[in-house]
């Protein structure tokens, strides 16, 4: 397969700095060469440009944190998504969980598209529900049209994600507010609950199953899904997570359908981290996704 590497190198969504240099912690745990070594022809588009912060004002313009610099940093990326064609597989490495508002609509090359959020959370807040006002909580909600008219356009006026095309899978953290938006929205949700009752197994293929009339499917790949022992380099680290062996299979189950267009591995963050593990166990589980086998 062709596989194309996108950088966004953006700590500006989330509230503590550091999840910028996750490009480059990714990079430096192999990531490239462990995909080659599957087969796959693999090009580094190198890293879409992002703002400094401390070079302008968090608060910009509307009040809502650093939105003119995500909204740049999401808009480019979503350009150089789009013009890579369906043929492609994209993996966006961040960076803060905003920028998949960017890479979700630039991978979806305009079509309907199923999105399979694997996060310790929803992140379906709006400005109005939003505890923090940071925007790497927010991603979802605007990919399906809510909140911030201009972060929930990126990929064009029309072009949205349809709640019931979205499956989250191992939450345990959502805010009061939020809960009750993903609720409206009526978004499948398996909690860390439904993974400990229900098996990861099976949760795959239900995914899949729910999922079974979109024509792109992206999988977006939160760090802190994964339990904080494994993955401690993250800027908002919450107990009880996936285990090593759950986001693996989780991984090979979705690679066996050979449904996945494209994912996006996000927020880890190599200044909170212990030797860069955070980077090397989410380059195991994008190589899981894209057919590495144990035999
Ligand atoms: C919280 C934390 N729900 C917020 N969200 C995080 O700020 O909206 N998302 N950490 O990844
Ligand atoms: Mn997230
Ligand atoms: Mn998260
Ligand atoms: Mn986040």
């Amino acid at each position: 397969m062709d596989i194309s590497i996108l950088g966004i190198p953006m700590d500006l969504g989330a509230g503590r700095r550091g999840v910028d240099m996750g490009p480059g912690a990714l990079r430096n745990a192999r990531l490239n060469a462990a995909l080659r070594e599957l087969g796959h022809r693999v090009h580094d588009l190198g890293d879409v440009a992002v703002t400094i912060p401390e070079t302008v004002d968090r608060l910009e313009s509307q009040g809502l944190i650093f939105k003119d610099s995500i909204l740049n940093a999401c808009t480019e990326s979503y350009r150089r998504l789009s013009a890579l064609g369906p043929e492609v597989f994209p993996i966006s490495i961040g960076g803060d969980h905003s920028m998949s508002m960017g890479t979700v609509p630039g991978a979806s090359q305009g079509r309907r598209t199923g999105l399979i959020w694997v996060d310790a959370h929803t992140d379906y807040n709006t400005p109005g529900s939003s505890p923090s006002g940071n925007i790497h909580g927010m991603p979802v909600a605007h990919l399906t049209g809510l909140g911030d008219p201009q972060l929930s356009s990126i990929g064009g006026a029309g072009w949205r994600v349809d709640p019931s095309d979205i499956v989250m899978i191992g939450i345990r953290s959502v805010d009061t507010a939020e809960r009750q938006l993903v609720r409206e929205a009526g978004i499948k949700v398996y909690t860390m609950k439904d993974v400990d009752q229900m098996g990861i197994s099976r949760i795959a293929h239900e995914t899949l199953e729910r999922l079974s009339g979109v024509e792109r499917l992206h999988v977006s790949f939160d760090a802190d899904a994964l339990d904080p022992t494994l993955c401690p380099g993250v800027g908002t680290p919450v107990p009880g997570g996936l285990s090593y062996r759950e986001g693996h299979l989780l991984m090979e189950l979705f690679a066996e359908s050979r449904r996945v267009t494209s994912l996006d591995i996000v927020e880890v963050n190599p200044t909170l981290d212990t030797r860069n593990a955070t980077a090397e166990v989410m380059v195991g589980m994008a190589a899981s996704l894209m057919g590495q086998q144990i035999m």
